[in-house]
């Protein structure tokens, strides 16, 4: 398991921050550490939910691994969230401690206080010889939330055996090494920056760059050095790529395209790829983008393979896992993968398997060339530049709006995101048109919604489309929002 392999390759880099580069020997004394210090003075704190606040790279890293040789439950945060998502998170895992970077103490310390946590800061002089107990593989191991058609975020766990399975599947499937070179630009508190890319790297002794988020230029650069051998990201980042390209001086669009075509390995995953933007990838780079299809619940279930790569199509199943399908229909899965519950909420989670069947909720096909997925079962989740969110939730926030009388929120096409979240309003009678425009509305929701969740298109309605039993249509409201190339 990941703990058990990191005293391998002690001498390699594990990876480059800010901060320059840390060995693998140690980021493993390091986090010892700080597993140390969360225990202090004595504590066992196997089974307890422990957030993290921290900064990409070394500190987060860190900070999950300390998280683990403490036994406890990694619960990973957004520090960009707005507070009341971060509570809601922090109170429904019913988190003990907190371990932060020192430039988040601040908010730290406010969450400790509304939630009664024990607060630690990383600490890069903390220094230890690894503990001998391990967790087993059948205790959790991370709590992730995930969006979906009822209420409020909800806690996906994982256990430490699900997490191998998930790692050494992609290992497999992907042939990474040791030799193996990354960059993370995405966040740390979804699967896909962090096992995806930042703990199967550091599974297999690859090495892994953390420049804190996304900046096309910035990757750009990075794709060109020559020093990086693997890229991931979501659609939304290589369109984002692309037009950056577009923008760029001749010389400088030259020298990305011949560096960034020497990567061995470019994935697109976490939301659909559109044809025309594996195409232009193409174009630019010669690289034909690897996709594959995965959820919070199961790891990356259905992928394209090295040899084969099928534009509009997600390839086959994962190494290890299993599939039911019907021609066309809901998409199961089955496998080591699998997440093990909802956190605290038995009835969802009998609720998503069907004789032990995980319930995607996604529709898929068999097509002669691999699976292509055609969409969600539910018109109310949205996914928008690779982020799942739920028109239930964002409309409940905006009710309190004073301008809002009524609302109904659907998922737009969208060229850059994917989709882009829309909401039809229903003014209040006394409403001032000012603060219905969408700049407005945004401002308003941003202490309250995290980015993705708040809406890119806002149209003003006198009633909102309803069927005989008053149930809003949502795909009536959808189609009132005349096609848009770009949502910016
Ligand atoms: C940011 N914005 C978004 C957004 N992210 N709007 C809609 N959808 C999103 N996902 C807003 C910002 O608030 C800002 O608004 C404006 O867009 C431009 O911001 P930016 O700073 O340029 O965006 P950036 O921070 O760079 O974020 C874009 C992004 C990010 C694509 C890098 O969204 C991202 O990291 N997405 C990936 C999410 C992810 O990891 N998903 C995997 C889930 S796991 P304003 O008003 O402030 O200008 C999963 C399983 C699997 O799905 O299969 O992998
Ligand atoms: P999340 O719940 O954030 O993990 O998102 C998982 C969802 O993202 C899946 O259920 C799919 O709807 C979607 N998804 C992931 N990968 C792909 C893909 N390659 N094509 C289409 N949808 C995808």
């Amino acid at each position: 398991m990941l703990l058990d392999g990191l005293d391998t390759f002690t001498d390699r880099v594990a990876l480059l921050d800010s901060e320059g580069t840390m060995s693998r020997l140690s980021l493993l004394e390091g986090s010892a550490g700080l597993g140390e210090a969360l225990c202090a003075p004595n504590v066992d704190r196997r089974g307890e939910r422990i957030a993290i606040l921290c900064r990409p790279g070394r500190e987060f890293t860190s900070a999950i691994l300390a998280v683990w040789w403490s036994g406890a439950i990694a619960v990973p945060l957004h520090p960009e969230h707005p507070v009341p998502e971060l509570d809601h998170v922090v109170g429904d895992a019913r988190c003990s401690v907190i371990v932060a970077s020192p430039v988040h103490a601040e908010l730290a310390r406010q969450l400790a206080t509304t939630h009664d946590l024990r607060l630690v800061l990383t600490d890069p002089t903390l220094r230890s010889e690894p503990p001998r107990r391990r967790p087993e593989a059948e205790d959790d191991a991370l709590i992730v939330y995930t969006s979906g058609t009822t209420g409020r975020p909800k806690g996906v766990v994982h256990t430490h055996r699900s997490l191998e399975a998930q790692m050494t599947s992609m290992i497999e499937a992907w042939q990474w090494t040791a030799e193996d070179r990354t960059i993370c630009v995405l966040p740390l508190h979804h699967v896909h920056g962090l096992v995806n890319v930042t703990l199967t790297a550091l599974r297999c002794g690859a090495m892994c760059e953390s420049p804190g988020g996304f900046d096309a230029v910035h990757v750009w650069n990075r794709l060109a050095s020559g020093d990086l051998t693997v890229f991931m990201a979501v659609p939304t980042i290589y369109a984002r790529l692309i037009t950056a390209w577009e923008d760029a001086e001749s010389d400088i669009r030259t020298r990305w395209s011949e560096g960034a075509g020497r990567l061995r390995l470019m994935v697109s995953g976490s939301a659909a790829l559109p044809v025309s933007v594996l195409e232009r990838w193409r174009e630019l780079t010669g690289q034909v983008l690897l996709e594959r299809y995965g959820m919070t619940e199961v790891g990356m279930a259905l992928s394209n393979t090295l040899e084969r790569r099928v534009p509009g199509h997600v390839g086959w199943p994962m190494p290890g896992v299993e599939i039911r399908l019907d021609e066309e229909g809901e998409l199961l899965v089955r496998g080591p993968q699998v997440f093990d519950r909802y956190w605290r909420r038995p009835s969802e989670t009998s609720a998503a398997f069907e004789d032990g069947w995980f319930r995607t909720g996604d529709v898929a096909k068999i097509a002669p060339n691999g699976h292509r997925l055609l969409g969600r079962a539910s018109i109310d989740i949205i996914k928008t530049g690779g982020e799942k969110v739920s028109a239930l939730e964002i409309e409940e926030c905006f009710r309190e709006h004073p301008a809002v009388a009524e609302c109904a929120v659907v998922g737009v096409p969208d060229r850059t995101w994917g989709e882009a979240v829309a909401m039809a309003i229903l003014p209040t009678s006394d409403a001032d048109p000012a603060a219905l425009e969408v700049d407005e509305l945004r401002d308003w929701g941003r202490s309250r919604l995290s980015a993705p969740k708040l809406p890119r298109r806002v149209l003003v309605v006198e009633a909102l489309p309803r069927n005989a039993l008053g149930k809003v249509v949502k795909t009536e409201v959808a189609e009132r929002f005349q096609p848009s190339g770009d949502g910016g």
